[in-house]
């Protein structure tokens, strides 16, 4: 019955022609076929993560343990120096991590602050779906992680350790931007239902204060999505991105009829406005991506140099600059 469903739905979206559907940005990339199942990611180790979330998704393991699945490759792997295990640590050496996870139902879970565990999105997961919370933070996530059979390991490799020990040289706190700050893996995706799931995972902003919280594990900042409507993630100077409750304005967008493009346009041009003034303006980052209800999907940012990583059964592995305000 619901395949049956679906052939009618993606019938009916085909009868309607693929320029209906798109936002006039995403018209010009006539290579793109606009339709779901569709994965985006932030960056470009969002390809390996989406290749992940692919197979689990045609497994038919469901889009929540998709998102799950596909984000804990880039926390496993070391290389990537701003998520899970390898993530550059605090300004005391210490890697701390958040996260958060969300569903076509509204269903969420987070933690923040959380020390010691290489897969933190699992921990959010287990928040959404066996506590009466939304958010755990540092030790309480962290005795939830083991009680849940979690083990502790150290998660400041060698490279990090000695890039810390170099930093504190000048102790400046000063990230350059797109490199060392802003790597947050943030995954979007529909499935072949058009329902909408989501992930976020990181270790923050390099050289944070310890204790200091971004917008990553914030449902409503780092990721939000709205199952009627669409779903939006971000990357960058989590403070900024925070003070305007990003993601869940360009959802809210959306609803009000923006294309992803226009509705992740709009929130940078505010997030621009905030902090052009502000000392923090000459090494601030933000990139927003979105993926609404009928699988149209865009990413934008502040600055050149955001991409973001697309998967859908046309486009295997395509890595997609994004539109930026300035240069
Ligand atoms: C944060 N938004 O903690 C995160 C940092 C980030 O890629 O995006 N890194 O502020």
């Amino acid at each position: 019955m619901s395949n049956r469903r679906n052939f009618i739905k993606k019938s009916a979206l085909g009868t309607l022609g693929v320029s209906s559907l798109l936002g006039c940005d995403e018209l010009n990339n006539a290579n793109i076929i606009k339709t779901y199942p569709r994965i985006i990611s932030t960056w470009n180790h969002g390809l390996e993560a989406n290749q992940k979330a692919w197979e689990i998704l045609k497994n038919g393991k469901g889009g929540l343990s998709a998102v799950e699945q596909g984000v804990m490759v880039s926390e496993a792997d070391p290389q990537i120096r701003s998520v899970g295990y390898g993530g550059y640590p605090d300004r005391d050496g210490i890697v701390t991590l958040d996260a958060c996870i969300m569903d076509k139902n509204s269903n969420c879970g987070s933690v923040s602050f959380l020390q010691n565990i290489k897969h933190p999105i699992s921990v959010a997961r287990h928040v959404m779906e066996d506590t009466p919370h939304v958010m755990l933070s540092g030790k309480g996530a962290l005795d939830f992680a083991i009680s849940k059979g979690f083990k502790q390991e150290d998660l400041l490799t060698d490279d990090s350790r000695k890039d810390w020990i170099k930093w504190k040289e000048n102790s400046n706190y000063k990230p350059v931007i797109n490199i060392e700050n802003h790597d947050t893996i943030s995954m979007l995706l529909i499935d072949d239902s058009g329902d909408l799931y989501g992930a976020c995972t990181t270790s923050g902003a390099a050289w944070k204060m310890h204790g200091r919280v971004g917008d990553s594990p914030i449902i409503g900042a780092g990721l939000f999505l709205d199952n009627e409507v669409g779903a939006a993630a971000a990357t960058g100077l989590g403070e900024a991105i925070i003070k305007t409750s990003g993601s869940a304005m360009v959802v809210e967008l959306m609803r009000q009829g923006a294309s992803p493009l226009e509705a992740c346009k709009t929130i940078v041009k505010r997030i621009s406005k905030l902090h052009k003034s502000g000392p923090e303006w000459d090494y601030l980052q933000v990139g927003f991506i979105a993926l609404n209800k009928n699988g149209e999907y865009a990413g934008y940012s502040l600055r050149k140099g955001f991409n973001y990583s697309l998967h859908d059964e046309k486009n295997k592995n395509l890595l997609i600059d994004a539109k930026h305000e300035i240069g």
